[in-house]
């Protein structure tokens, strides 16, 4: 009676608090391996994750032990490789359906009123076993609607596109023709998106200027969208009346799925916008018989209302959310203390449900959903206690 009271006070404060440390600061209650913790292997994770190259890295997810993911472990992917700039050289230009042209340093940009945030993200391609294409970050920048004001956004602009530096050669194809051209990598916000509180353009991530892997000098960040959405190498802003409908926008950042509609199926195509409501776990270690399971919730910024762990065939228990992730974009990290491991292999799982009563679903749930992209479904791991 005592424990449901309590975990339910808990909840109300839209998180559950684990425990206040010092000065009232909320401790931190996942530092990496202590002395005499082991690490116990998912068995369905390799020994050791794929080696990085130059374009692509995962983050090692047993590694995690820290809020914030450091430079060197982020996870990098793109499309095009990594194009040089000269930071010196650097303007971000600002065109199209404005009031006033732009071409900005990156001194006039970093003069401009700073804003930090905490935001996680995933590539849309994060999946099962890895998923490893996930990490956050503190990222200070200046917020997008600052420099949008600075231009004076006509009343007619509905699309703002951005580009990276990088471009390469695509074929577009139409009806029967093909056409080979040089692209640069090109997404886009509605105006309303581009126009609200959030999103930023960032030149640093935990208080260093980003690197080459992370789009120095400048990216786009859109809080609460998978990673797709924060151009890299930031290079130009256009704005236009008609929607763009470059490969990395219209095509390539697809979801297919079946949707039941008064009792039809109907296949829907939508665009990779925001992160669906996703958890995944990350490490089993232990102390002795006590294991300590650590997961990541990644979700667009809905409160997180509850994380559940369950073992085998066992009831759903509460996990700990850490109160150091504790805000609005940052992902969460959890804990659950895993009691009574008795020999064998188990299976562990873990959900997590946000304020709006959703409820991360199952891979069954999933099926109508044909391409990979946005998977959140719940991801078992296993585990062989010897
Ligand atoms: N300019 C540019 N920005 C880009 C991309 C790209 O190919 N070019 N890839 C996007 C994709 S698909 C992802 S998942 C994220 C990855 O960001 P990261 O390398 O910082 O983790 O960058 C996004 N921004
Ligand atoms: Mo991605």
């Amino acid at each position: 009676m005592k424990t449901t009271q309590t975990r339910r006070d808990m909840l109300k404060g839209g998180l559950a608090v684990a425990g206040l440390g010092v000065l009232g600061m909320p401790e931190w209650v996942l530092p990496a391996l202590a002395q005499g913790e082991v690490l116990v292997p998912f068995t369905d994770l390799p020994e050791t994750f794929p080696a990085p190259t130059v374009d692509r890295r995962q983050l090692d997810v047993r590694k995690i032990d820290g809020p914030f993911t450091p430079k060197d472990q982020f996870f990098t992917t793109q499309h095009y490789g990594h194009p040089d700039i000269d930071p010196t050289a650097f303007r971000l230009k600002v065109s199209g359906l404005v009031e006033r042209p732009q071409s900005l340093s990156l001194e006039a940009l970093r003069a401009m009123r700073r804003v930090e945030i905490a935001a996680g993200f995933e590539c849309s391609g994060n999946r099962r076993p890895l998923q490893g294409l996930s990490g956050n970050a503190r990222w200070t920048g200046v917020s997008l609607r600052t420099v949008l004001d600075q231009a004076g956004v006509k009343d007619t602009a509905r699309e703002f596109v951005f580009f990276g530096a990088d471009h390469g050669k695509e074929e577009v194809e139409f009806r029967t023709q093909k056409y080979e051209v040089d692209q640069q990598f090109g997404r886009s916000l509605s105006r309303e998106k581009a126009m609200s509180a959030e999103p930023m353009l960032a030149y640093a991530l935990n208080g260093e200027p980003l690197t080459k892997h992370q789009g120095s000098p400048l990216r786009l960040l859109v809080p609460g969208w998978y990673g797709v959405a924060n151009v890299k190498w930031l290079s130009h802003i256009h704005l236009q009346e008609d929607q763009y409908l470059g490969k990395y926008q219209a095509r390539w950042y697809r979801t297919l799925r079946g949707e039941m509609i008064v009792g039809q199926v109907r296949w829907k195509e939508s665009a990779v916008t925001h992160m669906q409501l996703k958890c995944f776990l990350a490490r089993d270690s232990k102390d002795g018989g006590r294991h300590k399971v650590l997961g990541v919730i990644l979700n667009d910024g809905t409160p997180i209302k509850s994380v559940e762990v369950k073992v085998d065939d066992g009831p759903w228990q509460p996990a700990t959310i850490d109160p150091a992730t504790n805000s609005k974009y940052s992902w969460k990290l959890f804990t659950y203390a895993w009691t009574g491991a008795t020999p064998g292999e188990h299976t562990l799982v873990s959900r997590v449900t946000d304020v709006t009563g959703a409820v991360q679903p199952t891979a069954e749930a999933l099926e109508t959903k044909k391409t990979f992209l946005e998977d959140n479904s719940q991801h078992p791991r296993k585990v062989m206690i010897s």
